[in-house]
């Protein structure tokens, strides 16, 4: 097939989620175009069968704010027409589901019928997609695609609540590379940290508010208090200056390390014993995953998707948002022996193998498939 992807090029889980999934479609010899604003962080890699298509942005001085929409609007019709896309895949609605409808209603006018698959993220729906000033556009969109995925059946759930949405959504959970997400060797970086053998948390997000970084603070000085142990700080974000003055008043700063963005983030997981994920929203958590597979259990909320991937007692807790109590005292039933923190290792392995790309891409074929052969069928 050939594919058409739009996505944030960004850190942020739904571009890792849209540029794995090119990646993964393109070594199965599917044509990948990834048309975005910039180069998707992810996409390292060379291969025959992916294209980048970098949307330029006018910056004429009338404008106040760049016509990105209208930019990328035109690029996904110059996509479609001259590389015969067979199909167009976008996430997150906001704005690509109305850029794809506006994309496919041109090309309509030119004779060329280019279905639509919009996958629903998260905070497209459950934060920025309610607020009345996307709302109408969101709904309308998401009706007009020609297939709807959402990654996890919370977030289906969250849709239905929330919009007036008749299309039928397929829940496709997000997925993982194991061959790249797995524990590695890297036991001199472990000794460098925690030299004295402490424990090691982790927490990795993009620091907004919705991740509730500050209740990671909280819980680690609990922890920190039974347990001797460090923490380390992945990702950088609005939230990250108040955090930390947060560890410097809870006098921290001698065991909480801020790493900032990484790239080979499989790499530190690979040494860590717990990761803590307090969102006050989560669609799936796509991070709880990644340190899953590298053999870290999760203390998190009991936020949206998050009970369908960490399972209570047996891959970590889940714990009521903002219970930083219940969340320390789950951590330290998991940290306070080696024979249970390794069951716990084991059981989120095993886990994180069941959301295997390799599992996962077969639906997104068949879902690609189907609403193709059902287009077919109308026009
Ligand atoms: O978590 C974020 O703020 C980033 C956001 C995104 O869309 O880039 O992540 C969302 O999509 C991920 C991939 O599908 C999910 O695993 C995350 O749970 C989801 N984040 C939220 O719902 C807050």
């Amino acid at each position: 097939m050939k594919i058409g992807i739009v996505c944030y090029p960004t850190f942020g889980g739904s571009g890792v989620v849209a540029t794995e999934l090119g990646k993964a479609l393109a070594a199965k010899g599917h044509r990948i175009h990834f048309i975005t604003y910039s180069q998707p962080v992810r996409l390292d890699i060379f291969s025959e069968n992916i294209s980048y298509h970098e949307v330029k942005i006018s910056n004429y001085p009338l404008f106040e704010y760049a016509p990105y929409e209208s930019a990328l609007t035109s690029m996904l019709v110059d996509v479609a027409m001259h590389e015969g896309l067979d199909i167009l895949h976008v996430h997150y609605a906001i704005p690509h589901a109305s850029v794809a409808y506006l994309a496919k209603q041109i090309l309509i006018s030119k004779g060329i019928y280019i279905p639509v698959v919009t996958t629903l993220h998260g905070t497209d729906i459950t934060l920025v997609g309610r607020d009345s000033s996307y709302e109408p556009v969101v709904t309308f969109a998401i009706n007009q695609s020609d297939g709807v995925t959402a990654v996890s059946q919370s977030l289906k759930n969250d849709t239905y609540a929330n919009f007036h949405v008749c299309k039928d959504i397929e829940v496709i959970y997000n997925f993982i590379d194991l061959k790249r997400f797995s524990k590695k060797p890297k036991d001199h970086f472990k000794r460098a940290i925690v030299p004295g053998g402490e424990r090691l948390l982790v927490h990795t997000s993009n620091f907004r508010k919705v991740k509730r970084v500050e209740d990671v603070i909280h819980v680690f000085e609990k922890v920190n208090r039974v347990i001797p142990s460090k923490l380390l700080m992945i990702g950088d974000g609005d939230e990250r200056v108040a955090i930390e003055k947060l560890c410097r008043d809870l006098n921290l700063c001698d065991d909480v390390r801020f790493l900032g963005k990484q790239d080979a983030i499989e790499e530190i997981l690979s040494v860590c014993d717990l990761f803590i994920m307090p969102s006050a929203s989560e669609s799936f958590g796509l991070a709880a995953l990644e340190a899953m597979a590298c053999q870290v259990p999760v203390i998190s909320s009991d936020a949206g998707g998050m009970p369908e991937l960490n399972v209570h007692g047996v891959t970590g807790y889940l714990s009521k948002v903002g219970d930083v109590d219940d969340m320390a005292r789950n951590a330290l039933k998991i940290l306070k022996d080696d024979n249970t923190l390794n069951q716990f290792k084991h059981n989120a392995l095993k886990r994180a193998s069941e959301f295997d790309i390799n599992r996962i891409l077969p639906l997104y074929e068949a879902y690609y498939s189907k609403i193709i052969q059902s287009v077919k069928a109308e026009v």
